[in-house]
């Protein structure tokens, strides 16, 4: 008994965990108008291993994204839906294409979507479109119970005032941006609510740029990052950070309201956690009923323990 349980970091039950993790499946598809960021803000969070489409989401040899695209970053697939607000016939167009998205099943008969992520634009004026959208494409796709896969992001939290009050080199809004914002937060929250009833809690950061001449590190990443994961199902968590983007710069910004990265560091422990428990009850399970002896228990959570750390720090590492 004392064999079986001190064995839990064996290495077969590990590649069990893992091939398991790798095999576990994500889709987000990202929703919003043109140019609001929605390809930047994937690149800016993740990085693909494998990647099937091209290097990076919204980089097709046509500059703008006219269907909806799945990115297929290893077990992480991203579905990059064209942007809403050019024509109307366009849009109608567009619109189908969403719906059919959503409609998707996986092989168990669930919706294929994990998390719709609509992206909004700080600076711009106006966000009826984006409310229509979620009122008339999202809810009648959208189950009671199934908000929580509703996030709102509202992007270029750097230009929210015209560029104005925006710490560059800091990367951080200062005082005036930081209450425009979140003057902007409580409308789209408000409007979202007496529209379909839905209680949402939008998110400002920036996703950043980089061209030939500037760069802006992006803002609020990484609590962006720690609102996605709260989103996913427990057991898919485990999955999505194997394609945390290793550029740390990117999500060294935040509003410091909480600690985001323990957060995510939290949030992904744990969903390994009921790995480790599934794999085990398979293996272990009729063995464990027998187990009594206090040493031999606390040989096997010390085991566990460490079997579960080094996981953690495989899967933080861009899997195995
Ligand atoms: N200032 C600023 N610009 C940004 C930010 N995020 C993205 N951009 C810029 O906004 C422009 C549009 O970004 P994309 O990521 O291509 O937007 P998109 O929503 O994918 O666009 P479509 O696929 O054409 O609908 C690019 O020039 C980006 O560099 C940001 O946080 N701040
Ligand atoms: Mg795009």
């Amino acid at each position: 008994m004392n064999d079986i349980l001190s064995d839990i970091d064996d290495k077969q039950t590990l590649e069990r965990l893992y091939k398991r993790i790798r095999a576990t499946k994500i889709n987000v598809l990202l929703i919003g108008g043109t140019g609001v960021g929605k390809s930047s803000t994937i690149n800016a969070l993740f990085q693909g291993k494998g990647l099937k489409a091209p290097a990076k989401v919204g980089q097709t040899s046509n500059p703008e994204t006219m269907d909806v695209t799945p990115y297929d970053l290893d077990n992480l697939i991203v579905w990059d839906a064209p942007g809403l607000g050019d024509t109307t016939e366009k849009d109608q167009v567009h619109r189908r294409k969403i719906v059919e998205t959503l409609q998707k099943k996986d092989p168990h008969g669930q919706p294929l979507i994990d998390l719709i992520f609509l992206v909004l634009d700080a600076s711009s004026r106006d966000f009826s479109s984006a409310y229509t959208l979620i009122k008339e494409v999202v809810m009648p796709n959208l189950h009671k119970d199934d908000c929580k896969r509703l996030l709102i992001g509202i992007n270029r939290a750097d230009m929210a005032l015209g560029s104005y009050h925006w710490n560059k080199e800091e990367s951080q809004p200062e005082p005036k941006l930081i209450a425009r914002l979140d003057e902007q937060v409580q409308t789209v929250k408000s409007r979202i609510k007496a529209e379909t009833g839905l209680d949402v809690e939008p998110i400002y950061y920036a996703a950043g740029y980089k061209d030939e001449q500037e760069a802006q590190r992006p803002y609020n990443l990484q609590k962006l990052l720690s609102f996605i994961l709260e989103r996913l199902p427990e057991k898919k968590r485990a999955s999505i950070a194997t394609h945390i983007n290793q550029d740390q710069t990117n999500f060294q910004s935040n509003d410091g309201k909480a600690d985001y990265s323990k957060e995510v560091e939290d949030s992904i422990f744990s969903s390994i956690k009921s790995y480790f428990k599934e794999v085990l009850s398979e293996v272990y399970g009729k063995a464990k009923e027998f187990v009594t002896d206090p040493e031999v228990i606390k040989a096997g959570s010390e085991a566990l323990t460490r079997a579960m750390r080094e996981v953690f720090k495989t899967v933080m590492k861009k899997g195995k």
